[in-house]
């Protein structure tokens, strides 16, 4: 478990967490704005308790696959925010190196797989990673992203089911924020629920409300427990909401005035402001200190990213592959072709 000293040391933290996601992404869509972002910005604002309640408590060997709205997940989950901010400017210093845009940028040192632009198709290698940690007896989970556009590919489906045979230490979390770019949900599945599917594979599935970090962390610890006790894997669905539009060029004018209204009273940050309130905190002076230790995070992660050097035109043709030596002696069987060449 993540240390917390306290129970209100972790409130106050991860108010912080949600504030920084938020600040993070709002000065990022400015910066795309300006043009100075290379790739495509897909802001999760709105769904920070998501990102921030699914990650809040899972160890640091825990591994994340997570989606192209899920900075906060990486943020939680230990990336450092300079590094974030530089893979978003292309930089050297970055996670890929400047090799591409945001969502491809992975942290293995903290537990994070880069996203992939063929949704769902992180699915099936979460289970993978998921194997390998139930046949190595590693207590640790894989929690992999994904939206309800998402869950109706055929490799989602897969991945579930073979998840579920299997008994894997691995929780789907399906992020519902409504609409697939501009697709709403009701155009692409005859369900309410995407957690029904769950049954259909003999999988525990769980609905939560994903504005309401209280019952994110509640839902996702009973998952995550499941998942090191060796009951296998749980489908969670988070309902939840993007203010935003699918990227930065996308006005989302497919949307009601009402709705978003209606979404946006049920925003998470308040909400968190609420419980802090009821808790006994001068919500005032934690919300003016943390949006000043916030602003100052983001201004230092963007002043190392604009600092850190482009990266070189040969570079490119660098960490394409894995060199044969990063293969394990041990994954060569004995007697076998591969072994009697190798090292090749
Ligand atoms: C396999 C695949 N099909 C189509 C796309 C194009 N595309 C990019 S994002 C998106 C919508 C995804 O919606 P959802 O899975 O609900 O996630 P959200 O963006 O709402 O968080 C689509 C269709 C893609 N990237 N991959």
């Amino acid at each position: 478990m993540r240390s917390f000293t306290s129970r209100v040391d972790r409130d106050l933290k991860l108010y912080h967490w949600m504030k920084l996601t938020r600040e993070f992404e709002d000065r990022v869509s400015r910066l795309h704005a300006q043009n100075r972002i290379l790739g495509g910005v897909y802001s999760g604002r709105g769904q920070e308790a998501v990102a921030v309640g699914c990650c809040a408590d899972l160890e640091p060997a825990d591994v994340i696959f997570p989606l192209h709205r899920d900075l906060g997940a990486m943020l939680v989950k230990g990336v450092d925010p300079g590094r974030l901010m530089a893979q978003l400017l292309g930089k050297e210093t970055g996670l890929s190196r400047g090799k591409d845009s945001f969502l491809h940028g992975g942290d293995p040192a903290h537990g994070v797989f880069g996203g992939t632009s063929m949704l769902g198709a992180t699915l099936p290698v979460a289970c993978g990673t998921a194997l390998a940690m139930k046949l190595r007896r590693d207590p640790h989970v894989a929690v992999a992203f994904f939206g309800e556009g998402a869950s109706s590919r055929g490799d989602v489906h897969e991945a579930m089911n073979f998840a579920a045979v299997h008994a894997l230490p691995v929780v789907f979390v399906c992020e519902n924020n409504r609409y697939a770019y501009s697709t709403p949900q009701a155009l692409q599945m005859a369900i309410e629920d995407v957690a029904d599917r769950a049954a259909a594979y003999g999988m525990k599935g769980m609905v939560s409300g994903g504005n309401d970090l209280g019952a994110v962390l509640e839902t996702m610890a009973r998952a995550v427990r499941r998942a090191r006790e060796g009951l296998g894997p749980t489908l969670v669905e988070l309902k939840t909401y993007r203010y935003r539009g699918h990227s930065e060029h996308d006005p989302a004018r497919y949307r009601g005035e009402e709705e978003l209204i209606q979404w946006t009273s049920r925003d998470p940050i308040p909400r968190w402001e609420t419980y802090l309130a009821l808790r006994g905190h001068d919500v005032e002076k934690v919300r003016g200190e943390t949006e000043s230790e916030v602003a100052q995070l983001v201004d230092d992660a963007l002043a190392f990213a604009e600092a850190s050097p482009d990266p070189e035109p040969q570079e490119a043709l660098e960490d394409l592959y894995a060199t044969p030596l990063d293969v394990a002696p041990s994954a060569v069987p004995a007697g076998s072709e591969a072994a009697a060449s190798y090292p090749p």
